[in-house]
């Protein structure tokens, strides 16, 4: 029990954990393929790498029962019209659902099923979005800030990246009139033509 702290407290100001066991950055340069203008993404790498999201972990024993618990911040941004979001995964333990919690920023969670099903929900401070069983996750920074949420999944539920970073999600959130839009990602083939 002593190995394992069981509570924590998240500063208000920068979202960080008081306490956390690893600290994941993804850079720009680990989402090629994933904006859809290219263009646009090579030219932002051109002008020098940045770090688009940052993960704080708060691990537990990859067995079943037990829950992983972090804190995720989407920096603001946009490839284009495109926002900053994270890669997107299905949990190897497909059945495993997941909880996100909003703290600060804007932003939206983009859903996607093995077989093309599709949906989305927003994000602000204080909302509440639970992942069925069964749904690939991605989430996007539509706001200014950044956009700072709580998760927590079963930890032995695993990351499958595969299909997601072939094909992206079925739609993409991109600026339109200064505001988000949900519009479909031409890259996409649905599951059956696959
Ligand atoms: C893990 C959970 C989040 C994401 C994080 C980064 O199940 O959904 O911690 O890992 O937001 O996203 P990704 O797609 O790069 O793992
Ligand atoms: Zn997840």
């Amino acid at each position: 029990m002593e190995k394992f702290p069981l509570d924590f407290n998240i500063d208000r100001i920068s979202g960080t954990p008081g306490r956390y066991d690893k600290h994941i950055q993804r850079m720009l340069s680990d989402m090629r393929g994933q904006f859809a203008d290219q263009d646009a993404y090579q030219k932002m790498i051109e002008e020098g790498d940045r770090i688009l999201y940052e993960v704080y972990e708060i691990g537990r024993p990859g067995i079943a029962g037990e829950l992983m618990q972090g804190i995720s911040i989407i920096h603001a941004g946009k490839v284009g019209d495109e926002y900053f979001m994270t890669k997107g995964h299905f949990h190897s333990r497909l059945e495993m659902a997941e909880v996100y919690y909003c703290l600060m920023g804007q932003g939206m969670v983009i859903m996607e099923t093995p077989e093309g099903g599709q949906s989305s929900r927003e994000l602000g401070p204080d909302s509440v979005v639970y992942i069925p069983p069964r749904w690939a996750h991605r989430s996007v920074n539509t706001g200014q800030q950044d956009l700072i949420f709580f998760f927590v999944y079963p930890s032995d539920a695993g990351h499958n990246y595969g299909t997601i970073e072939e094909y992206g999600f079925g739609k993409l959130v991109v600026e339109r009139d200064h505001r988000p839009a949900i519009i479909d990602n031409p890259r996409w083939v649905p599951p059956e033509a696959r």
